[in-house]
């Protein structure tokens, strides 16, 4: 048990993932450290956003310079680099959020696989619905999901900015009858249930990446970035390994380094 979330909170927010699909841990994050974490990483995406002005189908560039995309009109990845301050423990060691994932997968044995961002500028518009894995067995919707991914916006989100939008309980569709026309079914037909996940800077939240959900129109006058860490399973295999120095591989705590395990050290 952590001391900063009672078995009793842990068990209702992994109850929250498990129904919902995802968990929102609202004021986990301090607003100054997001400021900071916002002041560097602006002049990172504003770089990328001037250097992609053509969508692109894979992301280009080096981690370090900006690697990512446009990967719809003014919509925009970009890997982050594992450097201060956004490899932040007080976010990826929080201890509530590892409490929360040993409660979740009744195991230690997992690691950070991957840093990236979501980003909706002004003049982006709906993504197709969709899921960012496939079923791990195909026509079971299985009960645990061994990746995830932890997100935090860096500015409050709203319906103007482009929150992000879900179909909570989706995470357990299996029927491969429906896969491929999800945003057929979801744009023309009646699903009450869609949620608009709006939440104020320093909130992080958990995605069950197979829970339906899509990007919305960004109408305001500023970015709204989502940074995202992924947490996986030690047997969930990923493409791209995450880059850290050596020395910052040196900075890490005990418990950094299993979480990094799996990481180049370049
Ligand atoms: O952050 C968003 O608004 C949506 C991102 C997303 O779902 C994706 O790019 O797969």
């Amino acid at each position: 048990m952590s001391d900063w979330y009672s078995d009793a909170d842990l068990d209702l927010k992994v109850a929250e993932l498990k129904i919902n699909g995802y968990a929102v841990f609202e004021g986990l994050i301090p607003a100054g450290t997001i400021d900071s974490i916002r002041a560097a990483f602006t002049p990172l995406l504003e770089q990328l956003r001037v250097r992609e002005t053509q969508i692109h189908p894979t992301e280009r560039g080096e981690v370090k310079t900006g690697l990512g995309r446009q990967q719809f009109a003014n919509r925009y990845t970009l890997h982050v680099p594992w450097q201060p301050p956004f490899a932040e423990p007080a976010i990826y060691e929080h201890p509530g959020l590892l409490a929360f994932f040993e409660r979740y997968w009744g195991s230690d044995d997992f690691q950070i696989t991957c840093y990236h961002s979501n980003n909706p500028y002004p003049g982006s518009q709906y993504q197709p619905w969709h899921r960012d894995i496939g079923l791990l067995a195909p026509g079971v919707g299985l009960q645990t999901c061994p990746h995830f991914g932890i997100k935090f916006p860096l500015v409050d989100t709203c319906e103007e900015n482009g929150s992000f939008e879900v179909l909570p309980g989706s995470q357990y569709l299996a029927d491969s009858g429906l896969e491929g026309r999800y945003d057929e079914f979801l744009r023309q037909g009646h699903f009450p249930s869609t949620h608009r996940l709006n939440l104020k800077k320093g909130t992080l939240w958990i995605q069950d990446p197979r829970t339906l959900h899509r990007g919305t129109p960004n109408r305001s006058d500023h970015a709204r970035p989502e940074l995202v860490l992924c947490f996986s399973r030690s047997w969930f295999a990923v493409r791209h390994p995450l880059e850290l120095s050596r020395a910052e591989f040196g900075k890490l705590s005990e418990r950094g380094r299993k979480l990094l395990a799996r990481s180049r050290v370049v």
